[in-house]
């Protein structure tokens, strides 16, 4: 299979490129489009750099005509869409560039596919689409109506509902899927659980908004990558698949965990301002993925969570990098800068 993985230099891209070319013996060739914002980290990708079945393109998915280059040369089997702006925090301050690569992003895509004929399109999402659940509501399923309500997840709602559109329209065969909250390697240190962990190894206080006790279904990020695949290449078009791990904890009990795993003191936590609409509770129901594509999440939260400790504590160089900004010099002389 040839494959077009777009945002591979971020957390799940670059997760799900590395657990592709390790699990995966189907994949022949695996393209990587990455507009390396600050979000893309292609030191997250050092050990498949020289995989010959592994090759990487700097392009934005909204150029239209760097998408049609791709697909015309490559004629992939299945695109997969990771590339997205993603923390919920940086579309308050600035919605538009949201709207840009989520919404514009995603269409530039579906169009490319369309005209490419390319077989599977699978389309990236979250479970912040369908907005928040009080403390007694039961988890979101795939028919739970839309309710986003950051820039973020608008704008992730708006490219499903384009997906939903291209397939109704046109017949393009695309598979959408949701996910919870993920945490594991790679993930970048604005987003909460290696934020709290790097911030615990510096010595520096653990940012908790409002009371801490907002409460997110925490799934490692290989149980999403492995759900990405099977949805990608055995999912029905036209549906969605929701991935969970029904590992519900609030924030204030994963910072303290995370103290406590590296024994420092709890008066490291600081309660600061709420985050506008934070959303109260995510929860996915994912028995529809259970069902038609026998998969289930494998990490217990309370394993994953010890391993990914031990992964930042291990990984120092990645991380200092991206906190210091050093890794933006690797792209200044490899690709020349914005
Ligand atoms: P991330 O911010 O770590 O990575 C995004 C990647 O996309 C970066 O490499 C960035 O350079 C690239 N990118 C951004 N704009 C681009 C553009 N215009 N063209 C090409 N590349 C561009 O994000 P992530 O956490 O890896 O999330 C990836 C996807 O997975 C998102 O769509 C997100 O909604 C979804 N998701 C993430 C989580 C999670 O917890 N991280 C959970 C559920 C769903
Ligand atoms: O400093 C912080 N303090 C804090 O209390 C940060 C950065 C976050 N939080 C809280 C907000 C949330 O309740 O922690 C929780 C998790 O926050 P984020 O890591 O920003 O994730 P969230 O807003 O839940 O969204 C994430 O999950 C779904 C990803 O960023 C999205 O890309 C994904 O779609």
């Amino acid at each position: 299979m040839r494959v077009l993985v777009t945002g591979g230099a971020g957390f799940v891209g670059a997760n799900l490129i590395r657990y592709l070319l390790a699990s995966a013996p189907e994949v022949e060739a695996l393209v990587n489009l990455d507009a390396l914002t600050y979000a893309g980290n292609l030191h997250s990708l050092d050990e498949v750099e020289a995989d010959p079945r592994y090759a990487f393109v700097r392009a934005d998915i909204a150029d239209r005509a760097a998408v049609d280059a791709l697909c015309r040369e490559h004629k992939f089997d299945v695109l997969i869409n990771c590339a997205a702006e993603s923390h919920v925090d940086r579309s308050i301050l600035d919605p538009g560039v949201f709207v840009r690569t989520n919404v514009l992003g995603t269409q530039v895509l579906l169009e490319a596919a369309r005209s490419h004929e390319v077989p599977r399109y699978c389309q990236v999402s979250t479970d912040e689409v369908y907005g928040t659940l009080g403390p007694a509501d039961p988890p979101f399923t795939e028919r739970t109506p839309l309710a986003p309500n950051s820039p973020y997840s608008a704008s992730k709602a708006g490219a499903d509902l384009l997906c939903r559109s291209y397939h109704r329209t046109f017949g393009l065969p695309v598979i959408v899927t949701r996910c919870s909250n993920n945490y594991g390697p790679y993930q970048f240190p604005e987003k909460f659980i290696p934020l709290c962990i790097t911030n615990a190894l510096e010595d520096r206080e653990l940012p908790l908004y409002g009371d801490g006790m907002q409460v997110r279904d925490w799934i490692h990020v290989r149980d999403h990558c492995a759900g990405v695949w099977a949805a990608a290449t055995r999912g029905r078009p036209g549906e969605v698949y929701n991935f969970g791990a029904g590992e519900e904890r609030p924030n204030l009990e994963i910072a303290r965990r995370i103290l406590s795993a590296l024994g420092k003191p709890e008066a490291l936590v600081r309660f600061v301002k709420d985050r506008p609409a934070h959303d109260r509770r995510y929860a996915m129901d994912a028995a529809m993925a259970r069902d038609e594509l026998g998969w289930r999440a494998a990490y217990a939260f309370d394993q994953g969570l010890e391993e990914t400790v031990a992964w930042y504590r291990a990984h120092r160089p990645w991380w200092e990098a991206v906190k210091s900004g050093a890794y933006r010099a690797y792209y200044a002389r490899q690709y020349g800068d914005r």
